[in-house]
C-alpha cells in the first residue's frame, strides 16, 4: 500500500501537479493508458470505474483487457487491475474496446466488445475484421468477470461500444455502435444473457450523424442520450422513455485535436460528473504522441434540463471532498 501511494506521489509530481491543484488525469497511481470511462455508483457507495486499456504507444487500437478502478472521493483510485482478457475469451482475440457494466438480479455484468481479424486501411477490401458484444458477469464489482454467454451476444451486425441501461422498472436496455445499426436498441433478456425481441430503430428527430460510444442516463423524468457525435463532440439527445423519440440538443463538450473522446455521465454525492478520455502527451513513456488518459469534469444542467458546455480543466474534479461536505449547491 505505501509502495502504492509512493509511486502515486510520485507520477503526480512528473505530471507537474500535486492533487490539490489538478486531478486530471484521473490518477490511478501509475502511467496506465485507460480509455473509455463508464463510471457507476453501485450498492456500496463507492464510484466503480470501467475501462479499455490501451497498449504502449498503441498504433491501430489492438486492446487486450478491460481495468476496473474505484474510489469514494473521485482523487484516490483504487486500480482492481485486468478483470477480463480476451484471452478468457474462445470467441475474440483482439480489440478490447469500450465496455459498460450494470448491476441486476444480485449479479455485476459487463458488456463488453471484442473481436478479432485485421483493418486493411490501405485495401479495406481485403480487411477482415470482425467485432460483436459479449457479456461476463462476477459476484463482485471488481471481478475476477466470467464470459457467461461463451459467445457474442450477436454476429450480425458488426457491433461494438455497448452501454447498458437499467431503467427504474428493471428493463435493461442495450445501445451500441452497429454497422448500419446506430441508433437501435434492444431490450437485455432478464438473465442479461441473451437479447429480448428484435433491435428496435429509434426516432432521433431526423439527426443521425455518425457516431460511437452512446450513453444513455435518467435525471429526474428525463432520459438522455448522449454520444460522440462523428467520434468527436460530446453531444446530446432528451426523451421522456429510454426508447426516445429523441430530440437533439447539440454539442457540450467540443472535439479536441481531431481525436475520439468517449464518455459516460453518472450522479455521485449529489454532483454530476462527466468521465471521458484526453490524448495526451506522457511525462515518462518511451513515445513521444499523445495517448488516452481517463479525466473527469463536474457536469451542471439549466432549469430546463439542458447541459451546459463543459470545458476540460486540468482541475477537474480535484475538490469533489470539499465540495461534498460543504454541500456546495449545486448550480443545477
Ligand atoms: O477504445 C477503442 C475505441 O475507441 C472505442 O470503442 C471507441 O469508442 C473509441 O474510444
Amino acid at each position: 500500500m505505501h509502495n502504492k501511494k509512493l509511486s502515486a506521489a510520485l507520477f503526480s509530481l512528473l505530471l507537474g501537479a500535486t492533487a490539490a491543484q489538478a486531478q486530471n488525469p484521473l490518477d490511478f497511481g501509475s502511467d496506465i493508458k485507460t480509455a473509455d470511462p463508464s463510471g457507476h455508483v453501485w450498492q456500496d457507495g463507492k464510484m466503480y470505474l470501467y475501462t479499455s486499456h490501451d497498449e504502449e504507444c498503441q498504433e491501430d487500437f489492438w486492446m487486450k483487457n478491460w481495468h476496473v478502478f474505484s474510489s469514494d472521493d473521485l482523487v484516490n483510485w483504487e486500480d482492481h487491475g485486468a478483470v477480463l482478457s480476451v484471452d478468457d475469451l474462445s470467441w475474440a482475440d483482439n480489440y478490447a474496446w469500450a465496455p459498460d457494466a450494470a448491476y441486476k438480479n444480485g449479479k455485476y455484468y459487463l458488456v463488453f466488445p471484442a473481436g478479432n481479424g485485421h483493418k486493411d486501411r490501405v485495401n479495406p477490401e481485403k480487411s477482415t475484421k470482425w467485432m460483436g458484444i459479449g457479456v461476463a458477469v462476477s459476484d463482485s464489482p471488481t471481478g475476477p468477470f466470467k464470459d457467461a454467454i461463451g459467445g457474442p451476444l450477436w454476429r450480425e451486425p458488426y457491433a461494438n461500444d455497448p452501454a447498458l441501461f437499467v431503467d427504474d422498472d428493471g428493463k435493461a436496455y442495450l445501445y451500441f455502435h452497429g454497422t448500419g445499426f446506430d441508433y437501435y436498441v434492444v431490450e437485455m433478456a432478464d438473465d442479461m444473457r441473451s437479447i429480448k425481441g428484435d433491435f428496435q430503430k429509434m426516432d432521433m428527430g431526423g439527426y443521425e450523424p455518425k457516431m460511437e460510444g452512446p450513453w444513455v442516463f435518467k435525471r429526474g423524468d428525463k432520459y438522455y442520450f448522449t454520444m460522440p457525435e462523428n467520434n468527436r463532440a460530446l453531444s446530446y439527445y432528451m426523451s421522456d422513455s429510454p426508447v426516445g423519440p429523441w430530440e437533439y440538443q447539440g454539442v457540450f463538450m467540443d472535439e479536441e485535436n481531431q481525436s475520439n473522446n468517449h464518455h459516460s455521465i453518472v450522479e455521485y454525492k449529489g454532483q454530476w460528473i462527466l468521465f471521458y478520455h484526453r490524448w495526451l502527451k506522457s511525462p515518462v513513456s518511451s513515445c513521444e504522441k499523445r495517448q488516452r488518459y481517463s479525466t473527469a469534469e463536474y457536469l451542471h444542467f439549466n432549469e430546463d434540463g439542458t447541459i451546459r458546455k463543459v470545458e476540460r480543466t486540468e482541475q477537474g474534479v480535484a475538490d469533489f471532498a470539499e465540495r461534498v461536505k460543504s454541500n456546495i449547491a449545486r448550480k443545477d
